[in-house]
């Protein structure tokens, strides 16, 4: 690792300083902002990568700042909001995910200075570092509905969301209280993590009111500020075939601003600035989102407030010494986990080989993002493309087959398989979901065990 930083020193980053105790460090070789699933994936895939290539290093040279107690597999909210888990068997203690030879600063950054190689923690304290890695997330703007949050805090509303660990379990609730009446389920303007989420508890739903003989009752309808189904058309028109099949109805372009959750009145704005109202008897939320204000106000952000990287490197467009993936990056790909799978190797390659060599490698992200679209109870489609909304099909590849039909297989898969291979292999860097031969010369290594509570 020593040869790896005197060639980073060519890209004018901090001489090195000694080791400290782990816990006690302000200073970190690599510094990762964010332990979710890009900041715990790319950590460990990182110090393995060193590792594996004899350039071990020193126990907390590697650090997550993450105040966050809790780690939550967000995927899952869509299984709980469907009643087919409950929300905490999915969630860890942040702690408990990190190896002992990974640095976890229990404090959330209130700045940056990438000119000093520093942040600021909302304490005041500044750490120092030579390389960052930002995967902070986005975030979820509540508050831009008026009335929403009182509407959510109120449990006989009949308005929920499985857009966060406390009122994802209120949507289940909601649907097995429904008897009947307009269920509308929206979708905001603009970028979300997991845009097929908002319909996938949709169809959730009306198979389960189908299932349960309330179908008759119910009169659903997705309601969204897009101008489709979905942003991949092969997808959207699947969806909307399946759409008209099952007689849901649809209004687009049409953005969620307020709920009145007294009157059971929610209230849409067209692109032209007209106001439509809409009575619910339940209203499935998914609320506006956008990047973190102190990322936004940061240098390190682009002109909408996303870390600023190269869409193919995952480098900072003007830090060297600066990376981000995940929802916090400005990939102009669907903000998604399965997303993550994708970057991380390249992200790593590319790091690695600026830190050997002073020169960024040849891995190239090409936008691999995943959506699995839940379409009912046992079935699910299994979306996945590149950038330019270009599918790029695993299995379609692998066995021939049209990933716009939904599959059992592919339900089992969400269900079953990748909240196992989440807390069992991503969270430890180990899983490189379907991409894995894509990267050039990536070392096979094992991880190592996570410190005990
Ligand atoms: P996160 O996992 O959100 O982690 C961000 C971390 O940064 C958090 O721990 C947070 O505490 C920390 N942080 C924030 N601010 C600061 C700060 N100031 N200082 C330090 N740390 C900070 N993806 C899929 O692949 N498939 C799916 O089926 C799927 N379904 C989804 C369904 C729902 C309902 C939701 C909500 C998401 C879904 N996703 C899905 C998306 C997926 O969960 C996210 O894309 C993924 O978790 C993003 O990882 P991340 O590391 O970028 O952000
Ligand atoms: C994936 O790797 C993953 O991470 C474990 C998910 O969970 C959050 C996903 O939803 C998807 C779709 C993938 C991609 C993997 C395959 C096999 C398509």
């Amino acid at each position: 690792m020593n040869t790896a930083l005197t060639s980073q020193r060519a890209l004018r980053l901090p001489r090195l300083t000694r080791s400290y105790a782990a816990a006690a460090k302000t200073h970190h070789k690599i510094l990762v902002i964010g332990g979710g699933s890009g900041g715990l994936n790319v950590a460990n895939q990182l110090y393995n990568r060193f590792k594996a290539e004899g350039k071990k290093l020193d126990d907390g040279d590697v650090a997550i700042v993450d105040a966050a107690e809790w780690h939550n597999y967000q995927p899952g909210w869509t299984l709980v909001g469907a009643g087919l888990k409950q929300k905490n068997q999915l969630r860890r203690r942040l702690v408990d995910l990190i190896p002992s030879h990974i640095a976890l600063v229990p404090a959330a950054v209130a700045s940056f200075s990438p000119d000093a190689n520093s942040v600021t923690l909302s304490s005041g304290e500044v750490v120092t570092y030579e390389s960052l890695v930002v995967a902070a997330g986005l975030q979820i703007n509540w508050e831009n509905i008026k009335g929403l949050s009182p509407a959510l805090a109120d449990n006989s509303s009949g308005v929920s969301s499985i857009y966060s660990y406390e009122t994802c379990d209120k949507t289940w609730g909601d649907i097995e209280a429904f008897r009947g009446g307009k269920a509308i389920f929206t979708q905001p303007a603009g970028v979300i993590k997991c845009a097929g989420a908002p319909q996938k508890i949709m169809w959730m739903a009306w198979d389960r009111w189908r299932r349960t003989k309330r179908g008759e009752a119910a009169d659903v309808e997705f309601v969204t500020g897009m101008p489709t189904m979905f942003s991949v058309k092969k997808y959207s028109d699947a969806l909307n075939a399946l759409r008209l099949q099952r007689g849901v109805g649809a209004l687009f372009e049409h953005n969620l601003v307020e709920v009145d959750h007294h009157a059971r009145v929610a209230k849409f704005k067209k692109p032209d600035g007209a106001l439509v109202e809409k009575d619910y008897t339940l209203l499935h939320v998914t609320p506006p989102q956008g990047p973190l204000d102190f990322i936004k106000s940061s240098p390190l952000a682009d002109g909408v407030g996303w870390v600023d990287v190269d869409p193919g490197t995952l480098r900072h467009k003007k830090y060297a010494n600066v990376w981000s993936l995940g929802d916090c990056s400005s990939l102009p790909t669907s903000k998604t986990a399965a997303a993550i799978t994708a970057q991380t190797p390249v992200l790593v390659d590319n790091f690695y080989r600026v830190a050997e060599t002073g020169e960024i490698g040849t891995a190239r992200y090409d936008g691999y993002t995943s959506c699995p679209l839940l379409t009912g109870y046992g079935q699910l489609m299994l979306a996945e493309f590149v950038y330019g909304a270009v599918p790029k099909e695993t299995f379609g590849a692998l066995l021939g087959i049209d990933q716009s039909k939904p599959r059992w297989a592919f339900y089992h898969l969400k269900n079953e398989f990748f909240p196992w291979v989440y807390f069992n292999s991503m969270v430890n860097g180990t899983w490189f979901g379907p991409k894995r031969w894509n990267v050039p010369e990536f070392p096979k290594v094992a991880a190592e065990p996570a410190a005990k509570a």
